[in-house]
């Protein structure tokens, strides 16, 4: 255990760890259900193209949402972009910044305007009454974000894009298997995104997912992410490719089989991250609402600099000297990087705030216990001893402009240094 400043890897310590303890590691699946699944397409010479594989994990996919259909895709970023494509959108297309760039890019790829509002200081996600002040004529749709696994206010929202007569999707990227006032998310606006990242609590290596009620979205999705064909006008549609290959629906499944484990294995890593850091001064887990269902992938810790003396930036330095990689997820905020930052002068107060606060820390399947003790002792110490502790960091990188670079002003959206 670190008991003093002098034991911190920054100013010279041993580190925590030998190995790095990440965030986003993909969570073990049982190999030999992988392998007989992988076996079962390469036997069967079927690899993709909507196969056997992909049908069934779309509708294992579409149980869980409890939605008429699901899309597999290649990805969440190309389900985004087909969603766009799909509906006809044009012009612009509200979001908060507080989102992983991909929701922006989705959008402008296809020649839209992503215009950023604010988001609800609570919740992260997007707040109803900014989405309603960032309407315009030009307004085609609002995206909202379920971040970090937290439900938007789904309510608020459906009532304004009814109101002004646009459509509502969302970005569930965070979010399989969770609920908004016991209802499953997946369900809500005209369509939902899932990601199957590798770094997700599903992962079907990379993969993607729109889920949805509406039959002929979902038809124009299906058709689209398959050159268009199928569709009225086929080519002319202008369709792409973002299948899912059999070889990602085998893991997909096989991931899906352990959901629920990983789920409580990460809801017991919640349970340490708050009870080991209750009580610290200015260190905050941002907490889960345990009468819905969570899937817990996220465990964001908001930092308050002037209770703790501590910026978040230099106790994510500090922990990655401990081979502790936390994630600020996210930030810089989308209005803050290019190419957008240059178009728009947003002014996101409770966005910049949060951006400049959180940090993801180590959970999933392969982070034990005893780990969370770990990076919860580093913490502590960091916080009970910010002023000093930052001081000595400035004295130190005085003396030897080499070490410790900030990583603040980054470009990068998620990377730590
Ligand atoms: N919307 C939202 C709100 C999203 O958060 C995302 C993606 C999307 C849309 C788009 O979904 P996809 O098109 O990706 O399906 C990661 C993920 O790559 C990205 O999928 C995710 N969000 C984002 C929040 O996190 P980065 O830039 O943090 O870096 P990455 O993936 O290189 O590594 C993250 C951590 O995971 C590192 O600590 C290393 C570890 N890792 C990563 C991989 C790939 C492993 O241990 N093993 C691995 O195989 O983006």
């Amino acid at each position: 255990m670190k008991c003093d400043l002098g034991d911190l890897a920054l100013f010279g310590g041993r580190a925590s760890f030998l190995q790095p303890l990440l965030v986003g590691r993909p969570n073990p699946v049982d190999r030999s259900r992988l392998f007989d699944r992988l076996a079962w397409a390469l036997d069967n010479q079927w690899l993709t193209n909507g196969g056997p594989l992909t049908r069934e994990f779309e509708e294992r996919v579409a149980d869980l949402a409890g939605v008429r259909h699901c899309v597999a895709t290649c990805n969440a970023t190309a389900a985004l972009q087909l969603l766009v494509h799909a509906s006809e959108l044009s012009g612009e297309v509200i979001m908060p910044a507080l989102t992983f760039a991909a929701t922006a890019h989705a959008v402008r790829w296809l020649g839209l305007e992503p215009v950023f509002c604010d988001v609800d200081p609570l919740t992260g996600c997007v707040d109803p009454q900014r989405a309603r002040a960032a309407l315009t004529a030009r307004t085609s749709a609002i995206f909202g974000v379920h971040l970090w696994g937290r439900p938007c206010d789904v309510d608020g929202l459906e009532k304004l894009a009814a109101d002004a007569d646009i459509r509502l999707f969302f970005d569930a990227a965070h979010a399989i298997g969770i609920t908004s006032e016991g209802r499953p998310v997946g369900r809500f606006g005209d369509a939902e995104v899932f990601s199957f990242h590798a770094t997700k609590v599903v992962n079907s290596f990379e993969g993607g997912a729109v889920v949805t009620d509406d039959d002929d979205l979902a038809h124009r999705v299906r058709a689209l992410h398959n050159f268009g064909l199928g569709l009225d006008g086929g080519n002319s549609a202008g369709g792409t490719n973002a299948k899912m290959s059999e070889a990602s629906a085998a893991m997909g499944l096989t991931s899906l089989d352990a959901f629920e484990e990983v789920v409580r294995h990460n809801r017991t890593n919640y349970r340490h991250y708050r009870t080991e850091l209750s009580g610290v001064p200015g260190v905050a887990v941002i907490a889960f609402d345990e009468n819905e269902q969570n899937n817990y992938q996220y465990v964001v810790v908001e930092i308050d600099e002037e209770v703790t003396g501590l910026h978040r930036d230099l106790l994510l330095d500090l922990l990655r000297a401990e081979n502790v990689v936390a994630q600020r997820y996210f930030s810089p905020a989308c209005h803050q990087l290019e190419p957008y930052r240059s178009r728009q002068s947003a002014h996101l107060p409770h966005t910049e705030r949060l951006s400049a606060r959180v940090i993801a820390l180590p959970t999933g399947s392969t982070v034990s216990g005893e780990d969370i003790r770990r990076v919860c002792d580093i913490v502590r110490l960091a916080a009970s001893r910010g002023p000093e502790l930052t001081a000595r960091w400035r004295r130190a990188r005085r003396s030897d402009q080499s070490t410790a670079p900030p990583v603040r002003g980054s470009s990068e959206q998620t990377r730590v240094g």
